[in-house]
């Protein structure tokens, strides 16, 4: 075989999220070279350049999955896909660059966290990866450090939990504080956006009533308090002028107030997640245990089975923006933490492996979205939004070549017996999905083909991201400049002034009331 420094995907139908052409697709040292018809003129290939024939197949820019946990240290365990299997198996999926989050332990360091995360990461990664960091307390110290990532280290995104009561939620004031200082050093600000106090105490609402089981962990939780508290996150970026990313949209009611906002011209992104759009909250009610503990995520996968397919319409429209996986896995074996009080189940699901294949079947294939709203979604507004973009999320001249050949046509069947994930479960087994990746080229190699890995532990690179992305900073500029409200001028107010007495005067006229009372009685 060729060396892969140069290759030649040949006469497949180039999709961006704008237009689609049928063209050829030269790449060479990590890069797309060429673009255009007939690049190669009939004959033979010069030596060191592979061919692949994309006759008939799409080609995409490959998937950007805005919300992993890869070997994240929860609820007393560790997710299983740490950063080499999951993100080969991002790959195998089409799916070409993660962004995970370092979350450090209240009261500990941003950047120490930021470290320790690259530390798993950078030997291990299959592909390109980013993070975002959450913050979860507020200090001088956080601010300090959040302009230390944010100017040096490469992070313009810092992830705020309103839910996880003790463990990582944030107080308004902290995270109104937060938003300003993401606004500051030109980050966008995220939330988990759930009510933490009200899941509190419908826990222990719900345990003393004897609901112990995985169905619980809805109950506890209803649409209102994502709900509500995507509404609150939502006013508090806009008192601070900062832009909003809401991280995995779960419900129809959360995903209203998010259209909502936008209608009304807040900068705010809404990303539902592959286990939202793909399939519903009915699995808690299972009779088998270990099926209904392993849909166990927060905010829960929603009871109302058209909750998928309105997530669906809203990203198809543009209410919603980006998609993730939310990918944080846990074995059977782990999930039984919590076999007998559903608050002790390690919350997370799979999703970074089938991401693109589900939205393939339920969005393009269902006829809500056609292939360029299908590259908008899983790659090109995540790179606009975290300053990614052109170098990903495009095939340009110039850009990454970060590419999946796809086969529109072909199906698979979804299985955690086939999946290359490390977890034992799947949540779409058995799902039939067209759209197939069928190779997958990253940093301009074929790294997956024809179901066969060519990758190692450290090919993928951590992407720096530069803060101030005019793809959302523009708007939040000019409202600085035309939008802060200005003092009314008036002529000065010339009247009495109504005398205000101290307080030992105002105690005084008090205990002399009283005086006169008890004379008056007596
Ligand atoms: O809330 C999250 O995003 C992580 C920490 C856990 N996974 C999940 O249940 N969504
Ligand atoms: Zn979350
Ligand atoms: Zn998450």
């Amino acid at each position: 075989m060729a060396p892969q420094g140069r290759l030649l995907i040949r006469g497949g139908r180039v999709v961006n999220d704008d237009c689609s052409q049928v063209a050829d697709v030269l790449v060479e040292d990590g890069v797309v070279r060429a673009l255009g018809r007939d690049l190669l003129p009939p004959g033979d290939a010069p030596r060191g350049l592979r061919i692949l024939d994309a006759a008939g197949k799409l080609v995409l820019p490959g998937g950007i999955d805005t919300h992993t946990h890869m070997q994240f240290p929860f609820m007393g365990t560790q997710s299983v896909d740490d950063f080499y299997r999951g993100t080969k198996a991002a790959l195998a999926g089409g799916t070409t660059m993660i962004l995970d989050f370092a979350i450090p332990q209240k009261g500990s360091s941003l950047l120490e966290a930021f470290e320790t995360w690259r530390s798993w990461a950078d030997p291990n990664v299959c592909c390109d990866y980013s993070l975002h960091v959450a913050v979860t307390w507020w200090s001088d110290k956080v601010k300090e450090e959040m302009k230390i990532l944010a100017q040096d280290k490469g992070v313009n995104s810092f992830k705020m939990f309103m839910a996880y009561k003790g463990l990582y939620m944030v107080q308004d004031e902290q995270m109104y504080a937060a938003f300003c200082h993401c606004k500051e050093i030109g980050a966008i600000a995220q939330v988990h956006a759930e009510n933490g106090d009200l899941i509190a105490e419908g826990a222990k609402k719900m345990l003393a009533l004897g609901i112990t089981g995985p169905e619980g962990h809805e109950l506890c939780r209803p649409e209102a308090v994502e709900a509500e508290a995507t509404l609150r996150a939502i006013t508090i970026a806009s008192a601070a002028n900062c832009p909003l990313y809401v991280v995995h949209v779960m419900s129809k009611s959360a995903a209203k107030v998010v259209a909502d906002a936008r209608r009304e011209g807040k900068v705010v992104y809404g990303e539902p997640i592959a286990a939202g759009l793909g399939t519903d909250g009915t699995h808690y009610w299972s009779e088998e245990w270990h099926h209904a503990a392993h849909h166990v995520m927060g905010p829960p996968l929603r009871p109302d089975p058209s909750t998928p397919g309105f997530l669906m319409n809203l990203l198809a429209n543009g209410d919603l923006t980006t998609t993730g996986s939310d990918n944080c896995t846990f074995n059977t074996c782990q999930k039984a933490l919590g076999k007998d009080d559903f608050t002790k189940i390690p919350n997370g699901v799979n999703g970074v492996e089938d991401r693109m294949s589900v939205i393939w079947e339920k969005g393009v294939h269902s006829g809500k979205m056609d292939e360029n709203r299908f590259v908008a979604v899983t790659s090109t507004n995540a790179a606009k939004i975290f300053n990614l973009y052109p170098k990903k999320g495009r095939i340009a001249v110039g850009s990454d070549a970060d590419i999946v050949i796809w086969d529109p046509e072909a199906t698979r069947t979804i299985s955690a017996k086939t999946h290359h994930q490390a977890v034992n479960f799947n949540i779409f087994e058995g799902m039939v999905c067209h759209g197939v990746p069928l190779v997958t080229i990253s940093r301009g190699k074929v790294v997956y083909e024809a179901g066969a890995f060519s990758v190692a532990a450290g090919d993928g690179k951590f992407i720096p991201r530069k803060p101030f992305t005019e793809y959302i900073y523009k708007r939040i500029t000019q409202r600085d400049q035309t939008c802060t409200p200005m003092p009314v001028r008036r002529a000065l107010y010339k009247g009495d002034v109504f005398t205000l007495k101290s307080r030992e005067a105002e105690e005084g006229d008090r205990a002399g009331t009283r005086m006169q009372g008890h004379s008056s009685s007596g």
